[in-house]
């Protein structure tokens, strides 16, 4: 069959969002990969007659269960658990676990598919899945988290394992979700293996499992702001959330001599024009993760502003760093940051611009790296927790400081290579997700039709 008989852009996502009806995160999240990745097969048959973009955007299996537990007053609740497994090309199946109400089978999609290409793009033997359940953590004791999760494992425990699907932390799943899940699967199972990443230390877990992504996510941002041409040092930061990717950006941008004025929760923002420093970030990691408040606190404490119900893009600063969740940025916001003279984005939360806020950097030329790059230092730094537990050693954490750096390094250098345009812009979009396509594509060109 010639090139030209295949079908197109806008015919594929016309079947994509036939097969998946109202799925629209999934629809977006595929769009922004098969957009670039069709410029890039134009010229290769062996991609079209594979029908490669078409068998990744069908995941492997979508796996939905019941989850039934008995709260503290006795009422026996119901959620609905997930396992989304991508595909397994080039390696077992990974990727987190999501606890929050709004999560469903679209959202996990989009996730489990995002995290195919990120895995890819990390060097490491990794393939992609996302799982989750609708279950709002918010206000549930300890005894009903546990439980909770014990129920869910319960059923999750028969479809993952150490080589074959290995899930961490996402939204609303920390070291406390992560050690009442492993506790269950050993229990289920009477074995001690790496079935899951972000175990606590004394467990199995990893040195700097816990601030890879934030730091991961700053890197990019170095790395990009180096090779326009500009310094880290002195830049204003916006960062949105005040979760484990949020606080740890928030660490690594002072370390770098960035000044980050803001930070959020589902509640609203906190906007610190003197910077969140060092002994700032300490209460609000303590606020956020271990007494599980509200932002607002963090502004009554300290005497400055809280915006109820809005999100910190309106403030002017020289970069941006979307750490909270999916669609955060509307194409409102970004050009509001592109008026403010916004200078680079690094996307440590998973999708959170909408697909018109990417183009609109694009076009003012921002440097903009997506979260399939910016966000892998997270994933790659379990990909290295599952080489320690399969060979039951622990690495330093200088060793795994210094992977991680180069890790991200090779990120960015991916991203150069396939994203460099003419003018000298590099679309870290394009870059990254021909990059990551490639390594999954071949090779599931070499196991054939299966
Ligand atoms: P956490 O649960 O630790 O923190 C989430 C933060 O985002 C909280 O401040 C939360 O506010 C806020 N938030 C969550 N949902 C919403 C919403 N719908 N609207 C507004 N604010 C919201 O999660 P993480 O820090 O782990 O994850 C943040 C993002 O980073 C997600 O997109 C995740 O997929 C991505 N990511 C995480 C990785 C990891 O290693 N943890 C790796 C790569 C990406 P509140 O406290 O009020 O709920
Ligand atoms: O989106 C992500 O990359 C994560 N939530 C981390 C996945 C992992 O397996 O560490």
């Amino acid at each position: 069959m010639a090139i030209s008989d295949h079908v197109d852009l806008p015919q594929f996502m016309d079947g994509l969002k036939r097969r998946n009806p109202g799925e629209t995160e999934f629809h977006q999240a595929v769009y922004e990969v098969a957009a670039n990745v069709f410029d890039f097969i134009a010229d290769k048959e062996i991609y079209h007659s594979q029908q490669i973009l078409r068998r990744i955007a069908e995941p492997d299996r979508v796996i939905s269960f019941r989850v039934c537990w008995e709260d503290d007053q006795g009422n026996i609740r119901v959620n609905r658990g997930y396992r989304v497994q991508n595909n397994n090309s080039i390696g077992p199946y990974k990727g987190g676990l999501r606890f929050h109400p709004s999560v469903n089978q679209s959202i996990l999609k989009f996730l489990a598919f995002e995290q195919t290409f990120k895995n890819s793009l990390t060097g490491l033997p990794m393939g992609g899945a996302k799982g989750g359940a609708d279950f709002n953590p918010k206000g549930k004791s300890d005894g009903e988290v546990m439980r909770f999760c014990q129920a869910f494992m319960t059923e999750l425990y028969r479809h993952v394992g150490e080589d074959m699907d290995v899930p961490a932390g996402d939204i609303g799943v920390g070291a406390r979700e992560i050690g009442y899940l492993f506790g269950q699967w050993k229990r289920l199972t009477n074995k001690f293996t790496g079935v899951l990443t972000g175990k606590g230390r004394a467990f199995g877990g990893s040195p700097i499992r816990t601030e890879a992504t934030g730091y991961g996510t700053v890197y990019m941002l170095q790395d990009m702001l180096l090779q326009a041409g500009h310094d880290i040092e002195g830049k204003t930061a916006l960062v949105s959330g005040s979760g484990n990717v949020a606080t740890y950006a928030i660490e690594k941008l002072n370390q770098s001599g960035a000044k980050v004025v803001t930070a959020s929760d589902s509640t609203g923002f906190i906007y610190d024009p003197d910077g969140i420093d060092d002994e700032r970030l300490a209460y609000l990691m303590d606020l956020k993760t271990n007494r599980r408040g509200k932002i607002e606190e963090y502004a009554r404490e300290f005497g400055v502003e809280f915006h109820a119900g809005q999100r910190p893009w309106i403030v002017a600063a020289d970069l941006a760093l979307p750490s909270a969740t999916q669609n955060e940025i509307s194409q409102d916001d970004a050009r509001t940051l592109i008026k403010n003279g916004v200078v680079a984005v690094s996307e440590g939360a998973n999708m959170p611009t909408v697909q018109e806020g990417v183009q609109d950097f694009t076009e003012a030329r921002v440097l903009f790296a997506p979260s399939k790059a910016a966000n892998a230092g997270g994933v790659a730094i379990s990909g290295l927790e599952m080489s320690q537990n399969s060979t039951r050693m622990t690495w330093t954490e200088d060793e795994l400081q210094t992977q991680l750096r180069s890790i991200m390094a090779n990120i960015h250098a991916q991203c150069l290579e396939y994203g460099s345009a003419p003018d000298g812009y590099v679309d870290y979009v394009k870059g990254a997700n021909v990059a990551g396509f490639v390594k999954v594509a071949d090779a599931m060109i070499a196991y054939g039709v299966v």
